[in-house]
């Protein structure tokens, strides 16, 4: 199978993994990114089973719009059950690194909000160590440069993402040389850098469960 069959497989694999659980008033929240898309391609066929989305970023929100499938502000939600969305890299505790398509924050606030985090990827995501993809860090614009610095200082080479502006208008830079062992620590101190909105590490709060493809099948970790 190709990367986009895995893709696929493992977004269909969503689909029978919450049918059971949706019911009419059930909220489902909606990841961006490649993989997120194919799940939202065959969502459409279940969408008279539940009360509708919320959305992780404009173009997932624009995607459901145009398969007729509602798509709520999060404040006017009381309750998001499941959240389903891709990664860039995910280790064997389930801590992510997302935010290669630059929509780390709102996906960070609906998987905060989400009982349950539905994490789906092909199996080139799964590694021993996170950090050989570039950890996304979205800042305010006006503190670029000290964000830069103090990045530095906590020990890797930050690059500034140019010609990209977030949905929530800031700007990413991509840490990069950074292998991240205490995955916990360095989400709460490049958090705690003044200017930082958020970053890419989904640590304290990892995923619930992980269906990822192989070419033997979509395995389910927890
Ligand atoms: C989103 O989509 C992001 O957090 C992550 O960057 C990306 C995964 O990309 P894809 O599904 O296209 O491989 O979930």
């Amino acid at each position: 199978m190709t990367q986009d069959e895995l893709k696929k497989s493992v977004a269909l694999a969503a689909i029978d993994y919450i049918k059971p659980k949706l019911s009419s008033d059930t909220i489902v929240g909606i990841g961006t990114g490649s993989t997120a898309n194919f799940f939202i391609d065959a969502l459409a066929e279940l969408k008279d089973l539940f009360a509708g989305t919320v959305a992780s970023s404009e173009s997932s929100a624009e995607r459901l719009r145009s398969h007729g499938i509602e798509v709520f502000e999060l404040n006017s939600v009381d309750n998001v059950s499941l959240y389903v969305d891709g990664a860039d890299e995910s280790n064997h505790a389930l801590q992510l690194i997302k935010g290669g398509g630059a929509a780390l924050t709102r996906e960070k606030i609906v998987t905060a909000v989400a009982d349950e985090f539905i994490c789906i990827a092909d199996e080139s995501k799964l590694v021993e160590g996170l950090g050989a993809f570039p950890l996304p860090v979205e800042v305010i614009p006006m503190a670029r440069s000290h964000v830069g610095r103090e990045l530095v200082k906590l020990g890797c080479s930050p690059v500034y993402r140019e010609g990209v502006i977030t949905d929530n208008n800031n700007i990413i830079i991509d840490c990069y040389d950074f292998p991240i062992n205490e995955a916990i620590n360095i989400e709460r101190a490049i958090n705690n850098i003044v200017g930082v909105v958020t970053n890419g590490l989904f640590a304290e709060r990892p995923a619930d469960v992980l269906l990822l493809a192989t070419q033997q099948g979509v395995k389910t970790l927890r």
